[in-house]
């Protein structure tokens, strides 16, 4: 073990941008968790010596982990959302965490009008009709799928993400409103503070919103009520943010007229219910998985790292503020 480099504790391997593991090996001694035969006797060993963590959202650094590690000065985490990290734990031992934000942006906005499109057109629903022989067979016949142009959309958090989502209705000729925390002073498009006047308005609701406690559940069973019979709704943000149980309630009901959803509320668990339901489509957390936002993903997360060990500062910082 180098005696100079300060440790580094890796949770995840970084194969994705070729180079990366290098530049973390520059300025760290990394210690790879999910290698180690003894993760515990790793943690035992050498915890006591680790600076850096590297993270994600599926390979959270809870409370529990960021106490076994007494030295930890900063949190590297691969991804925008930051609700798999105990931020504020974290901030309170004055240890600085870092996401990936902007990079994903787009990918994640593409995927958000891929689901609207899917779900609304019932693409899932034909592309099996074709793989199942029903079309060449006249086994069965497909119901008419719902026009995309024209119809207004609502965004449930006008973030970075959701900015790039509304960015692209304007091909589409939509009405657009959106519910934040407050309004943004830089868009024209109209507020609402009321969410559930904003679900009642909407016949496409986007959730785009960060996930974590304050926003659990936040679309409940009176959102999907206030969405209606004709309304979809697709979910680009974080399972929490959705009462998962009410959702499968309101599609088998017709409460909605169909869900396209990226995110869960326990991945990688779908419930069969969901899965059974030709009204939703299901993807399995894919909105960043391309090569090439993956490869930007990490390498801001490298840069954030080597910036922590050049200057003691991490670059893009999770704010104090918004924990
Ligand atoms: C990633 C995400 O799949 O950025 C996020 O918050 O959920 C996704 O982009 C994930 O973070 C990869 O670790």
């Amino acid at each position: 073990m180098s005696e100079t480099k300060p440790i580094l504790l890796q949770l995840l391997a970084l194969p994705i941008l070729p180079d990366a593991q290098k530049r973390l090996e520059k300025r760290y001694h990394c210690l790879r968790l999910w290698e180690a035969e003894d993760p515990n006797r790793l943690m035992r060993d050498h915890g006591g010596q680790v600076e850096v963590l590297i993270a994600s959202a599926f390979h959270p650094a809870r409370a529990a982990l960021i106490d076994q590690l007494p030295e930890l000065k900063a949190i590297c985490s691969l991804g925008v959302g930051y609700d798999s990290i105990d931020v504020e734990h974290a901030h309170a031992r004055g240890i600085q965490v870092s996401n990936t934000p902007d990079v994903l942006n787009d990918c994640v906005a593409d995927l958000a009008w891929g689901l609207i499109l899917a779900t609304m057109r019932g693409m899932g629903r034909a592309e099996r009709f074709v793989r199942e022989g029903k079309w060449e067979n006249q086994l069965a016949s497909l119901p008419l799928g719902k026009r995309v142009t024209g119809k207004r959309l609502g965004i449930v958090g006008l973030g970075r993400v959701g900015l790039a989502v509304a960015q692209r209705a304007s091909g589409f000729a939509m009405d657009l409103r959106y519910h934040n925390r407050r309004p943004r002073a830089d868009v024209a498009w109209t507020y609402e503070s009321d969410l559930l006047a904003l679900a009642a308005w909407s016949d496409i609701l986007v959730v785009a919103t960060v996930g974590g406690p304050d926003t659990r559940h936040l679309i409940d069973r009176r959102v999907l009520e206030a969405l209606g019979p004709e309304g979809v709704l697709i979910n680009v943000a974080r399972g929490s943010v959705v009462d998962e149980k009410a959702l499968i309630e309101a599609l088998e009901s017709g409460l909605i007229a169909g869900a396209g959803l990226d995110v869960f509320e326990s991945e990688p668990h779908v419930p069969d219910a969901l899965k059974a339901l030709d009204n939703a489509v299901l993807m399995p957390h894919i909105a960043s998985a391309t090569l090439e936002t993956r490869q930007a993903m990490v390498n801001l997360l490298v840069e954030n790292a080597e910036s922590y060990a050049r200057s003691g500062k991490v670059l893009t910082p999770v704010p104090r503020s918004v924990t």
